[in-house]
């Protein structure tokens, strides 16, 4: 493979020594606040470089809507440009040293290569998500009318044979989780038998789970509605808790933040999962109608801090408590890179936030009803801007002080432009 432009470590180290100073002078005074509080800076900064959360393949590339698509320029045209573009964002921000694979998206010629290329770029693999949502080209039988719960066995087949490869290429990466999404659901009253599908569905989960690797786990992703607009097979959280209760011990619910109706509270489901042993993983957006898929941390920001502060208790209670934490992001009107960047570090923002609780006084205020002190004990927490403590992290980690501007002071994307001339075909992005 030819050599292709990466931000050199040189180009971190200037920019970083320029803005060291400030940042010190951020930090050491953030620190003398918290320190009145009886919280040490230094270890919510440790705590902070051991945040990560992993970059979806499909995020790199423009999407799109129904209605169209807006592609920019030096998108990824294949899986190894995808993993160069997750390698600059990691090489910026330091918390996201995994990427998320879609199959047949990123299906691999030569799976060795491909996790040879990503050991060289920094990059391990995360979950590993199916897709049956779609037609392939190569694909003998439709998922027009559902996948696991179609009507037709031989469709259902399909269907379980294609996560069960996913497993397969998944091992030869080195992943140890699968993620499991079905778009399968009705449009009309009638279309579907409610029990027939899901018990189809619980089948077909059981088929896949049958040869699940020992240390393998895997998450069922719910959603309220989209792309079947009146009813979905695997649509809330309780639905998919009880089929992942009908599988097993490596089985649990993936929440995807953008699946929930509006205004539905869903710090309050992640508890109600944490409480039964069924919180798997995550995919971090955020949305203001549906599936708006909008960067994390721009529409409810405090949803984010309650949902890590519910996080942040279970794992306090429990320290092997650690769910799967995954972007999942349809970036239409922005630089993807950019978008990656910015919403991992809000993502990283909100748990180093809800470290900042302090749940002794927390327990206090509601032992004895206190709501306004309840409140005002997340409010404590949530309003201290931590900025100086997520650039120390990056800094500590090797990455950049000023992520954005540093990536945008590169030329980065244009140069990919020039490396990239487009091809017309995109597997990046999802419509
Ligand atoms: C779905 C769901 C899945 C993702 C696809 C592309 O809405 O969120 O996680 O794999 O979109
Ligand atoms: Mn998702
Ligand atoms: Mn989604």
């Amino acid at each position: 493979m030819s050599e292709t432009y990466r931000i050199s470590n040189d180009q971190i180290q200037d920019q970083n020594t320029a803005a060291q100073a400030s940042l010190q002078d951020d930090f050491d005074h953030l620190g003398m606040q918290l320190a009145r509080r009886g919280i040490s800076i230094e270890e919510i900064t440790r705590e902070a470089q051991g945040f990560a959360v992993a970059l979806p393949s499909w995020g790199v590339g423009t999407g799109g809507t129904r209605f169209g698509r807006f592609p920019g320029i030096g998108e990824p045209r294949d899986i190894f440009e995808k993993l160069e573009d997750c390698a600059a964002v990691q090489q910026l921000v330091r918390c996201t040293p995994t990427i998320s694979l879609h199959i047949p998206w990123d299906r691999p010629d030569d799976p060795a290569e491909l996790r040879e290329r990503a050991a060289h770029l920094g990059i391990s693999f995360d979950a590993i998500n199916s897709n049956t949502f779609q037609d392939q080209p190569e694909q003998a039988l439709s998922y027009r009318f559902g996948s696991l719960t179609h009507t037709d066995a031989t469709v259902r087949q399909q269907a379980i044979k294609h996560n069960q490869e996913c497993i397969e290429v998944g091992q030869q990466l080195g992943s140890t989780a699968l993620t499991v999404w079905i778009a399968d659901g009705g449009n009309f009253p009638g279309q579907l038998d409610f029990r027939g599908a899901l018990g189809r569905y619980i089948d077909g989960l059981r088929e896949i789970y049958s040869v699940l690797p020992v240390d393998w786990r895997m998450f069922l992703e719910h959603k309220f509605f989209e792309p079947a607009f009146y009813s979905t097979v695997n649509n809330d959280w309780g639905t998919s808790y009880l089929c992942a209760a009908e599988l097993g011990d490596q089985a649990s619910c993936l929440v995807d933040l953008g699946h929930h109706a509006p205004n539905v509270n869903i710090e309050m489901i992640v508890a109600r999962l944490i409480q039964f042993g069924k919180l798997g993983g995550f995919h971090f957006n955020d949305s203001k109608y549906g599936d708006d898929d909008l960067d994390s941390g721009s529409i409810h920001p405090f949803q984010l801090f309650l949902v890590f502060h519910e996080l942040i208790g279970a794992h306090r209670d429990d320290a092997s408590f650690a769910p799967a934490y995954m972007l999942d992001q349809s970036h239409n009107v922005t630089d993807p890179i950019e978008s990656l960047m910015t919403s991992a570090m809000e993502v990283q923002r909100a748990f180093v936030q809800a470290l900042l609780v302090d749940r002794k006084a927390l327990a206090e205020h509601q032992g004895a009803n206190d709501a306004i002190m309840a409140l005002g004990t997340l409010r404590a927490a949530y309003q201290c801007d931590v900025s100086p403590i997520l650039a120390m992290a990056r800094l500590r980690s090797g990455g950049a002080i000023d992520a954005l501007g540093l990536y945008r002071k590169s030329g980065y994307r244009s140069k990919k432009g020039v490396e990239r001339p487009s091809d017309g075909v995109s597997s990046a992005g999802i419509v």
